[in-house]
């Protein structure tokens, strides 16, 4: 495992928006800037206006204090008012929960139910599939197509309906990450649809994306052992199954 991420800090508009959220609070996020899912709690962040504090984690290094707000050692975590939590899908429920306007989980129970069927592909399908990207590029491009017509609304501007949603947030950091696989493998978003592409372009457009993405160069860098990799190194067996670089 890698105990160095290189470059160690957000870079290009995401290096403003840690800039912003530098004085302390009494919401700390901590966080690696290249993690996909820790992405997708700062868009929700971003999104619902509330403020945080950032704090940049080597997760790879398992640090004490860090594990004693993640047992896990995994970005993100949220330490709100002395409590910790994490997992990405848990931080976007609690920051709801928390945070109450501007809620991006839906009121009606029903549609609440689908949300979290929806969410349930995107972590078990399509974020596996992304990381394979290499065996079974088919799969990934399959896993997108069956995602949008299982669960996205036809002719709706987001996901759902016509506000974002957790299902978009959920989704966004992959997609900020497909040039990665535009440029180093054969896919191309148009596979999935048109549809499906026009989304892709809206999402990558919201504010609260450019906000926290970094230089397109950085995140090459920090992917570059994977897509360079032909040999069977340990890294690069770690990371196609998801180990290193989730
Ligand atoms: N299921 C977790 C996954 C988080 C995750 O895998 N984070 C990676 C960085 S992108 C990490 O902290 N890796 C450190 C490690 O594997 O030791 C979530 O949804 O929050």
């Amino acid at each position: 495992m890698p105990d160095h991420i290189d470059p160690p800090h957000a870079t290009g508009p995401a290096s403003e928006t840690v800039k912003a959220h530098s004085e302390p609070n009494s919401l700390v996020f901590h966080a690696g800037w290249f993690c996909p899912f820790v992405q997708r709690v700062w868009l929700a962040l971003e999104e619902k206006g509330i403020p945080y504090e950032y704090k940049e984690v080597n997760p790879y290094k398992k640090e004490a204090h860090f594990l004693k707000i993640n047992p896990e050692g995994l970005v993100p975590a949220l330490e709100h008012e002395n409590k910790a939590l994490y997992e990405s899908l848990v931080l976007l429920k609690y920051l709801d929960d928390a945070f109450p306007e501007k809620q991006l989980k839906p009121t009606d129970p029903h549609e609440a139910g689908l949300v979290r069927l929806a969410l349930q592909q995107i972590s078990n399908v399509v974020v596996p599939a992304f990381y394979r990207y290499k065996e079974e590029g088919a799969a990934f491009v399959k896993s997108l197509q069956d995602l949008h017509t299982d669960w996205f609304r036809s002719g709706a501007t987001w996901a759902r309906g016509d506000t974002i949603g957790w299902v978009d947030l959920a989704l966004a950091p992959w997609v900020v990450r497909f040039d990665l696989l535009k440029k180093h493998r054969d896919f191309k978003v148009e596979d999935v649809g048109t549809e499906f592409q026009a989304w892709a372009e809206r999402i990558v457009d919201r504010p609260s994306v450019k906000a926290t993405t970094s230089l397109p160069d950085d995140y090459e860098k920090v992917y570059r052992r994977y897509f360079e990799d032909t040999a069977e190194s340990e890294v690069a067996k770690a990371t196609r199954k998801g180990e290193w670089l989730k």
